[in-house]
């Protein structure tokens, strides 16, 4: 059985990309080797109300079980309560250069966001250390993400070669595994930007907990373009190859073959935010569930603590003796 990891910001409400790219992924594959975190030190990188940090981890949570992660056999944990995290972390950060960490686009992205006049913190900067960790801590052959992830696996498969040339053989190498459809679902407004979190266009960002009107309504008013012609072309036609792709992943169809039965941007419109409803119902209805069942919801992610440490208690034991540093 292969070991996965992949791991869930909590620093906004999650989006249907990430759900497409990343948690329907996570379910449809979970098994006893399967990892999945929720990790809320990355959070701390950008200037975050403590107790919107709280609800926010705990609600991204509910939605990993909501959707379907079964904590009996997946491993569901918060970052913060295992503390390997942090310590790995400084040993990757010795182990990362300042350039390669200079060249990583999401750290030009958030700090040009913030501006000059804006407090920067080195968190945003040597966060990709702290990813190395997270992956690497679990000995994690494969990492199920997103199309936007790429870099930061590379960084973590470089980081993770270096150290074993330095240090004998101590992480094993992960791979990413990047979904064929939906790997990328963008923004309904602007459809050359990613759908994100964080990114501040309400009307563009599906949130995976809309109800079905919002939702409906944000699929209807999808920007897409004015010659008519309805195919699956996503560089010149962006807006119309992402309405296909949401309604091939809800529909188990392929996007270019589900573009020939339409003649009209319209009635596609229609039948995507019909389709995304009932596709989304099923997760709607178990997040109710959960909100009224805390101990449930509390239990979990203590089992998930204590499976997570005991796998990276082992990892950072190995990977702090073959460092060199002096055992207790
Ligand atoms: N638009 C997307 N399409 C497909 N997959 C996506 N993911 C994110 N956006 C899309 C995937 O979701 C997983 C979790 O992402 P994350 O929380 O680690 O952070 P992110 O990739 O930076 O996601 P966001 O939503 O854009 O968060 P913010 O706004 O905080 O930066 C990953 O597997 C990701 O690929």
């Amino acid at each position: 059985m292969t070991r996965v990891l992949s791991c869930l910001q909590p620093t906004g409400d999650i989006t249907l990309g990430n759900y497409l790219g990343a948690i329907k992924h996570w379910v449809d594959d979970q098994s006893s080797e399967s990892f999945h975190g929720v990790v809320d030190l990355h959070a701390l990188t950008v200037s975050v109300d403590p107790e919107q940090l709280r609800a926010r981890t705990l609600s991204t949570a509910l939605v990993l079980l909501a959707a379907g992660l079964d904590p009996e056999s997946t491993c569901v944990f918060v970052q913060s309560h295992v503390p390997e995290h942090a310590q790995l972390s400084w040993l990757m950060t010795c182990t990362v250069s300042y350039g390669e960490l200079s060249r990583m686009t999401q750290f030009k992205d958030k700090s040009d966001k913030i501006g000059d006049q804006g407090f920067i913190s080195a968190g945003l900067f040597t966060y990709p250390a702290l990813m190395a960790a997270d992956i690497l801590l679990y000995d994690a052959e494969e990492v199920p993400v997103g199309d936007d992830q790429r870099q930061h696996l590379e960084i973590t498969r470089d980081i993770a070669q270096r150290f074993n040339s330095r240090f004998g053989d101590t992480f094993v190498v992960p791979k990413a595994a990047i979904p064929k459809v939906g790997a990328r679902i963008m923004d309904l407004q602007d459809p050359t930007s990613k759908m994100s979190k964080s990114a501040d266009s309400p009307q563009g960002t599906v949130l995976l907990l809309d109800d079905a009107k919002t939702l409906e309504k944000k699929i209807k008013r999808a920007v897409t373009d004015t010659d008519g012609e309805v195919r699956f072309d996503p560089a010149t036609k962006p807006g119309l190859a992402n309405l296909l792709t949401i309604l091939a992943v809800a529909t188990g169809g392929d996007p270019a073959s589900l573009a020939e039965k339409y003649t009209q941007y319209g009635p596609l419109k229609t039948d995507t935010a019909a389709a995304l409803i009932e596709f989304l119902r099923p997760v709607h209805e178990r997040f109710a569930e959960l909100q009224a069942n805390p101990d449930y919801v509390s239990k979990a992610l203590a089992t998930g603590a204590d499976k997570a440490r005991a796998v990276a208690s082992v990892t950072l034991d190995r990977a702090m003796t073959n460092a060199g540093l002096l055992h207790r």
